[in-house]
């Protein structure tokens, strides 16, 4: 299994539920500019949106969308128990915060990365879209959990994890998020987590 990645991208989350499940797999790296992967792939082959993350099976089925390739994880390494069990209402809740990361928060932050990225009027308009969201998700965490939907940690708090993470790269101070804040902190402690941001150049040393 290959998982193709951009190093701190959405791809990081995927890169995370692997690692936390155990299995087996290796990751390329992806230029979405160029679309070229780190061995000289066409991307587009493995990505026709070019983005990532991508999942290659080793049965050479390609697996696409983050969202999608999280489930796919979750599901067929149960023992690692990073979702509950499909048709449940518990699944349902860990799909809602998923989708919610992925279609409100991620796509929030998607204008910073802009090139050039936005800035006076328009960065503010921004910002406020992206404190609507983490608005919401300091109130799911205010009851005092540790993770979106209670004590165990889920391909959803994965997903939220990175894509909080990158108020770091656009300046945005999660500190007016409390909650929050402590999350990610918590997050960034799990030793699957530690391994996934070595993997990828992101911290001096894996765990
Ligand atoms: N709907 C896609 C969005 C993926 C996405 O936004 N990937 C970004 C990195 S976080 C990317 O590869 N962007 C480069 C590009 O679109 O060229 C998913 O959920 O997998």
């Amino acid at each position: 299994m290959k998982l193709y990645y951009k190093p701190g991208a959405c791809s990081l989350a995927s890169h995370i539920a692997l690692t936390e499940a155990g299995a087996a797999f290796q990751i390329e790296k992806t230029d979405t500019k160029t679309k070229k992967t780190e061995s000289g792939e066409d991307f587009l082959n493995i990505s026709p949106n070019g983005y990532v993350p991508a999942l290659k099976l080793d049965s050479g089925d390609i697996l696409n969308e983050g969202p999608a390739i999280l489930q796919f994880i979750a599901d067929t390494n149960k023992a690692a128990k990073l979702a509950p069990e499909n048709g449940t209402v518990e699944r349902a809740r860990v799909n809602a915060y998923l989708n919610f990361v992925g279609s409100e928060l991620h796509k929030a932050f998607t204008p910073f990365f802009a090139s050039p990225a936005p800035e006076g009027a328009a960065r503010e308009t921004h910002e406020a879209n992206v404190a609507k969201r983490f608005d919401y998700i300091e109130s799911v965490l205010a009851d005092g959990r540790a993770h979106l939907t209670g004590d165990q940690f889920t391909i959803a708090d994965a997903y939220l994890f990175v894509v909080a993470n990158w108020t770091n790269f656009v300046n945005i101070d999660l500190a007016k998020w409390p909650k929050t804040a402590a999350f990610v902190a918590r997050v960034a402690e799990r030793p699957a987590v530690k391994k996934a941001l070595a993997a990828e150049g992101l911290l001096a040393k894996a765990a």
